[in-house]
């Protein structure tokens, strides 16, 4: 029997017919198995990784009603036997981490099964009888996105809206789906994985933040990258928001397939044109979502509101999030609210200790070249601790850029060499320290270790009125567990650092 997908657009849908391979067992899949198994589908999970918590998150799986889970690398290497699932596997349901030229990926597309990412599922189940549906706003972009997402849901809130961010930004958006009470926003962060496998998704607002390159190994290169981002577009309701100072962005705006009736709104820290939101003296103010815009502007929030001071890539987040709700209907006293109640995320050019005349800032959410950027531009003299695993990144235009504020270069992790020559080439006389911080067969836990030997070097060729600036520009899964714990590791080397030198108050 074959099943028609295209009729599978509802909660109330019958799933249950549907025999589905789903890949991956961490957050995503979990999320994807249990909710098909909560709909009857029949239900096989894969997973490369046969550790402890696979095999405990197996079982409560099975519980539910999935029909099989496979763990370990024989399990990986292709299409399963369909057998577990009913004889057949009508669609494949993937994690985002999982690179379509993965071997079941592979061999799925080569049979012609088709492959949905958990948003697209998502958006399939979004309506469900008797219970409210929530409006979808998406966002994307290199770098921001996690800042950009929660300040939206702050602003929401503020209006009495129930908002809840989810997607890349961790909650698993079936789990805000399946929330019995259901929301009236969904504020979904999509990365490029994710971007890559939705097929329809029909958001109120839209916006790409920014490009750089990042994921280049995942997508096989920037245009592929970029034409993932750029799906965020495609049957935009109400608003297509740009970046007006990423022309690409704006490109991208123009060439989507919107719904008829949808506008382009665009971002910029300057003085807003007309259908924009932007800057006017040290206010954000709106000149987009008010029907007089020719001659008008609502003030939605003063610098004051988001900190003080309000660097730039803050006042661009803030009016991004400021659009995004704005788009379905937030009132300008909402954002204000909105704005003075977030509370910042930990790890992102985030003050941690200042003693000696030495400031010292975690950046350690600057996980590539175009997050760092921003941080660098924040400090000078800078003592830069960078490096982790690169993704394929460049480091030339992020040295030549900042090379005049580097005092010092302080490099962890795996990746040296992109950052290494990037140094070499546009910033000779800045010295290099890799000196036994680089072992690659260090295992997480002593990725504190590691820490420990860098903050120490760092005190002592700080000067007064000299930056520490952690920013690695690279991932931290070579060393560390995540860029949580790489953070982590960075503040508790500095406390036992000021321990170490019985600095007053430790
Ligand atoms: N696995 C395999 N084979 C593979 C790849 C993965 O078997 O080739 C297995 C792993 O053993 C693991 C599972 O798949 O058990 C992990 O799947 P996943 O890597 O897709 O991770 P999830 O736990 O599902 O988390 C994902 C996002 N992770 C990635 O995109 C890598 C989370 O974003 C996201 O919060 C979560 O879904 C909910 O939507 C994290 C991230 O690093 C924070 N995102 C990147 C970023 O922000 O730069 C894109």
């Amino acid at each position: 029997m074959s099943i028609n997908l295209d009729e599978l657009t509802s909660w109330d849908a019958d799933w249950s017919q549907l025999s589905v391979l789903v890949t991956g067992i961490g957050v995503t899949g979990f999320s994807v198995a249990d909710t098909l198994a909560e709909l009857g589908a029949s239900v096989m999970v894969i997973d490369g990784q046969d550790t402890e918590h696979n095999r405990q998150a197996a079982d409560t799986l099975k519980i539910v009603g999935v029909k099989e889970v496979l763990l370990g690398q024989e399990a990986v290497q292709g299409l399963p036997d369909p057998a577990a699932t009913g004889g057949r596997i009508d669609v494949v349901i993937t994690s985002p981490g999982w690179r379509p030229d993965n071997p079941v990926l592979v061999a799925a597309q080569k049979a012609d099964i088709p492959i949905w990412g958990d948003i697209e599922f998502a958006w399939r189940v979004r309506q469900r009888h008797g219970k409210r549906t929530a409006k979808w706003v998406a966002l994307t972009g290199t770098n921001g996105k996690t800042t950009v997402a929660t300040m939206a849901q702050a602003m929401a809130r503020a209006q009495g809206l129930e908002a809840i961010a989810v997607g890349n930004v961790g909650t698993p958006i079936l789990d805000a789906i399946r929330y019995p009470e259901g929301y009236d926003l969904l504020i979904v962060e999509l990365s490029s994985f994710q971007l890559h496998w939705i097929q329809h998704i029909e958001p109120e607002a839209s916006v790409v933040l920014n490009l750089a390159e990042d994921h280049l190994d995942w997508h096989g290169g920037f245009p592929n990258y970029t034409a993932a981002k750029a799906k965020i577009y495609e049957n935009t309701r109400i608003a297509a928001i740009y970046n007006d100072e990423e022309p690409e962005t704006m490109r991208m705006v123009e060439e989507a397939d919107v719904i008829e009736g949808c506008r382009a709104i665009g971002i910029t820290t300057d003085t807003p044109q007309r259908s924009m939101v932007g800057v006017v003296d040290d206010l954000l103010v709106d000149r987009a979502f008010l029907t007089n815009r020719a001659s008008q502007a609502y003030e939605l929030a003063q610098f004051s509101d988001i900190g003080n001071p309000a660097p730039k890539h803050m006042v661009f987040n803030a009016l991004a999030a400021a659009a995004l709700v704005r788009a379905v209907g937030v009132e300008p006293a909402a954002i204000q609210a909105g704005l003075r109640s977030y509370e910042p995320e930990p790890h992102r050019i985030q003050s941690v200790a200042h003693f000696h005349d030495v400031l010292w800032v975690d950046d350690s959410k600057g996980t590539n070249p175009h997050a760092t950027d921003a941080a660098l531009a924040t400090y000078d003299p800078i003592i830069w601790i960078a490096g982790g695993l690169a993704k394929g990144a460049s480091y030339d235009e992020l040295v030549r850029h900042h090379q005049e504020r580097l005092k010092a270069v302080i490099l962890i992790g795996t990746d040296q060499a992109p950052i290494v020559e990037a140094l070499q080439r546009h910033a000779p006389e800045v010295p290099i320290y890799t000196d036994y911080l680089k072992d690659t067969t260090v295992e997480f836990a002593n990725g504190s270790a590691v820490m420990r030997e860098v903050v120490n070097l760092a005190h002592r060729i700080a000067d007064p009125h000299d930056t520490v600036l952690l920013s690695p520009a690279a991932a931290s899964m070579d060393q560390f567990a995540n860029y949580n714990v790489r953070g982590e590791a960075f503040t508790q080397a500095i406390a036992q650092l000021l321990s170490d030198i019985n600095y007053p108050g430790h």
